[in-house]
């Protein structure tokens, strides 16, 4: 059985961690409670390197049910409980708090059902975002959330962190895709309000409450998912634009003569796409030779297959004409169109070679992003003169992404860089966060886009649904 000396006890264990793990393993199973040398790695610690977590216990429930009985048993022992999804977050937020509960969610990966007449999915919080987009693809459908760590996070992480990606320009994020939701609260009751239905009006929207909350107010079980009718076309391009304002007309030109079906506008800086293409250039050859002040990763789904491949081309053309666009490559194959988003999410390789980074996820008016960069990239190089920034991002959405790598890094260096970014987005009023979230990252700096009143309502919902702040403690609300 698992007797930890005291000095192998993880901050914040309990005395007598036993009777716990006994409870625990009557109610998922002898196999499915972890406790001491039997944690994996990744729930020490999480992708960015940056964070050590030290969970005295990991459990993977295979029900709601079992959630709820766990979360009661946690809630005795006051452990914090920490739900783990696929451990993509880049900010801490699926750490373990010291000494807690990790709810594993990867047994609750099921696809309950598709429904072909509400256009809806309901889905266990641990399916993986690609299962989940393939079961809806088989059905003709689409569950349009999509983003580069597709092929590990999980519905229920996407739900917690609110999750963007690359289509939010058309679709939303994951708030606007998620009708139905059901919740485990801190005392371990279950609220199951598993609609397919788009409007209802009937009090409090509480769902919203736990969409974006990172698992502090409650843990997420399962969800009813939005669906669309699978566009039949697309048409895929990468083009190079004269600047930002070229970049800034060309999209609102297009969103018009494309009725709504551009879908994907992904601006990349020539510090991002040059080293993503260089990175990439063993596997796939450049799109687009460099030199231009700006690239595009672009795309239009549709369903009209006669004209849709020759309205893109005629607006790229126009385009074109107008000195806008000064180059394209349009995709001719789905094996195409693939190389293409690949320059834009496969960022791993590339990124490796600049670790250790800090990365952003900023968010402010489309217009103000040219003003911002200069601010934050002069505020990065007083220090640092020799930083390497790149810039990319969603930028039809108004959300940009910084990677920056200035060597080894220690606390002090990244507070630092995080501060010259933070204070030129606060210069044009925009948000230290559009998609990653705050997790463990951006505690200090939450109060820089949310006013204290803001963050006392915060607090007083906390406060209410987590009394005895067991659910993820320590993230999103900094110390008050
Ligand atoms: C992306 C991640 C970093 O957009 O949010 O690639
Ligand atoms: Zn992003």
């Amino acid at each position: 059985m698992t007797q930890l000396a005291d000095k192998d006890r993880p901050a914040g264990t309990p005395a007598d961690l036993e009777p716990i793990l006994q409870a625990l393993r009557a109610v998922v199973g002898a196999g499915n409670v972890f406790a001491g040398e039997a944690i994996e790695a990744r729930h020490r610690g999480d992708i960015t390197g940056a964070f050590k977590g030290r969970p005295s216990v990991v459990v993977r429930p295979a029900s709601t049910e079992e959630v709820s009985a766990v979360v009661k048993i946690a809630a005795a022992a006051r452990l914090p409980i920490t739900p783990y999804g696929g451990g993509t977050g880049l900010v801490g937020g699926g750490v373990a708090a010291p000494g807690g509960l990790v709810l594993a969610m990867e047994r609750m990966n099921r696809i309950v059902e598709i429904d072909q007449t509400a256009l809806t999915m309901t889905v266990e919080a641990g399916c993986v975002l690609q299962v989940a987009q393939e079961a809806a693809e088989a059905e003709g459908l689409i569950l349009p959330l999509d983003l580069g760590a597709r092929g590990s996070a999980t519905i229920g992480g996407n739900i917690g962190a609110n999750a963007g990606g690359m289509r939010v320009l058309r679709w939303g994020m994951m708030r606007d895709m998620v009708l139905g939701l059901e919740v485990v609260l801190a005392d371990g009751t279950i609220v199951s309000a598993l609609t397919k239905v788009l409007k209802d009006n009937a009090g409090y929207h509480w769902k919203q409450l736990f969409i974006g909350a990172e698992g502090t107010l409650g843990v997420v079980t399962r969800a009813v998912l939005r669906l669309r009718p699978a566009p039949t076309t697309s048409q895929t391009a990468i083009i190079a634009l004269a600047g930002f304002e070229a970049a800034t007309r060309f999209l609102r030109e297009s969103q018009a003569r494309l009725s709504g079906r551009l879908s994907t506008f992904e601006l990349m800086w020539p510090d991002f796409f040059d080293v993503l293409t260089e990175a990439q250039a063993y596997k796939r050859p450049r799109p687009l030779p460099g030199g231009a002040p700006l690239y595009a990763l672009i795309e239009a789904l549709g369903d009209d297959v006669q004209r849709d491949g020759e309205v893109f081309e005629q607006i790229l053309a126009q385009a074109m004409e107008d000195g806008l666009v000064l180059d394209a490559v349009v995709a001719a194959s789905e094996r195409q169109r693939l190389d293409l988003f690949a320059v834009r999410d496969e960022l791993g390789e590339a990124f490796a070679a600049l670790r250790p980074i800090i990365v952003f996820d900023v968010s402010m008016a489309l217009a103000d992003m040219p003003r911002f960069i200069a601010a934050s990239d002069a505020g990065i190089r007083a220090d640092f003169p020799d930083a390497r920034i790149l810039h990319y991002g969603h930028a039809g959405d108004g959300n940009l992404h910084l990677t920056v790598s200035v060597g080894a890094i220690s606390h002090e260096i990244e507070h630092k860089v995080q501060t010259a970014v933070y204070t030129a987005v606060r210069a044009v009023g925009g948000s230290v966060s559009a998609e990653h979230g705050i997790g463990l990252e951006r505690l200090d700096f939450i109060g820089w886009t949310r006013t204290p009143q803001e963050l006392a309502l915060m607090r007083t919902l906390k406060t209410a649904l987590d009394p005895h702040n067991l659910m993820n403690p320590g993230k999103v609300l900094p110390p008050a």
